[in-house]
């Protein structure tokens, strides 16, 4: 701890006599910084990519290069070794009619990442949700399975061996499980399972293998680490293996809460899906500073969340310590993580607005919980690493 804290205060101290007045001003008008008097933060310590490059890949969500900001770009570039589309590959936004597909978006993205060296992790290629409706028109299960192939092997098949993983199909299980469900996949009655029945899962792998056989391939999902929609998770997956399903990997997205966040069984979940011989990715890390919502659609932000409400030193160190022992857990599991995603950029890029969850404030400065995740790497800590079960 202490080098980091000399460090910091040098560093500190060396950008306010090169930012002046520049500094003080972010600080102070920053919505997530909090009062004048809180805390700096070192903007200028060891960056993420340099603390956790080497274990694991450690990512963003976002559709670059689109609108962002030269200064964003440039956060990408030094903190991340990879990037999530957030919109521009689902089936909706790109594929909206049958014959129509928006290739711009999804092409530029490839083309920034390629030329600045960094990975993509695609998503995603089956859902409920941002799906076009002509999908499902006068379909019946033949109909709808040459539907699915020829989307994923258009798409995949587009960005062979530039996409190097991707969420083949995502939230499939049914929230709200309970003791009957527990034991059973417990899958969402969406339109793929109502007309392809549970065969949408195994064929959509088999696709995207075909049309990229060496694509890393995901099953993507929220709250899956923990209660009965763990079980059916893992019911599921046991299926895939089963019937020669080319999965390499399950994504737990991490949305969760400060103070709420369920370590323990996020410990045991990683454990329990690596023992099936799957990688595991958080794949779509955020935690908000209050306000919960799962991952499900239409849950975004909060109340106010059109403002970006205020977060308290104290409200910033909370979910620092509780980002410092998601990561010590992590470390701990190195072997086992694939990838580290956070959902969005900044506290002004992120679905859940209002809710201050990522590591950066809407004027991209590092928040404490930045500083927090690079120390758990530097500064390993045993006890966080081994919640209590
Ligand atoms: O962050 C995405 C947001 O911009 C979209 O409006 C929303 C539409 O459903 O999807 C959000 O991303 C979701 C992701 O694709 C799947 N897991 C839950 C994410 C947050 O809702």
């Amino acid at each position: 701890m202490k080098p980091l804290i000399t460090s910091s205060l040098m560093a500190v101290g060396a950008f306010l006599l090169a930012a002046g007045p520049a500094l003080v001003a972010a600080q102070t008008s920053t919505s997530t910084g909090g009062p004048a008097s809180a805390p700096a933060v070192d903007q200028h310590g060891p960056t993420i990519k340099d603390a956790y490059g080497k274990l694991f890949l450690i990512g963003t969500a976002g559709d670059i290069p689109g609108n962002y900001s030269s200064d964003e770009l440039r956060l990408i570039k030094e903190n991340f070794t990879v990037v999530t589309p957030e919109n521009c590959m689902k089936p909706g936004p790109v594929h909206p009619e049958a014959d129509t597909w928006n290739f711009q978006r999804p092409d530029a993205l490839v083309k920034w990442c390629q030329d600045n060296d960094i990975a993509i992790h695609g998503h995603t290629l089956v859902w409920h949700g941002q799906t076009g409706n002509w999908f499902f028109q006068d379909a019946n299960k033949e109909v709808l399975t040459q539907r699915l192939k020829d989307h994923i092997s258009t798409l995949v098949g587009r960005y062979k061996g530039k996409i190097r993983s991707w969420d083949v199909v995502n939230e499939a299980i049914n929230d709200g499980g309970n003791a009957q469900t527990a034991g059973t996949e417990n899958l969402r009655r969406s339109n793929w399972l109502k007309i392809m029945g549970p065969d949408f899962l195994p064929l959509a792998f088999k696709f995207a293998h075909e049309a990229d056989p060496k694509a890393k391939l995901f099953y993507n999902d929220y709250n899956i680490e923990a209660g009965a929609k763990h079980r059916s998770s893992m019911v599921l997956l046991k299926r895939l293996i089963k019937e020669g399903a080319p999965i390499y990997g399950v994504g737990i997205q991490g949305h969760w809460t400060t103070g709420r966040v369920p370590f323990a069984e996020i410990d045991k979940a990683i454990s329990d899906y690596a023992s099936l011989g799957l990688k595991v990715s958080i794949s779509e890390l955020d935690l908000t500073i209050r306000g919960a919502s799962g991952g499900q659609l239409g849950g975004g932000g909060g109340r106010g969340a059109r403002r970006n409400t205020p977060a308290s030193p104290q409200d910033l160190k909370a979910q620092a310590d509780d980002y410092a022992k998601l990561f010590s857990i992590f470390v701990k599991h190195k072997e086992s993580i694939d990838r580290v995603t956070f959902w969005g950029l900044n506290d002004r890029r992120t679905w859940r607005f209002g809710q201050n969850p990522l590591i950066f404030d809407s004027n991209n400065l590092r928040k404490p919980a930045y500083v927090a995740i690079v120390d758990a790497m530097l500064h390993p800590n045993h006890d966080l690493a081994n919640p209590a079960r």
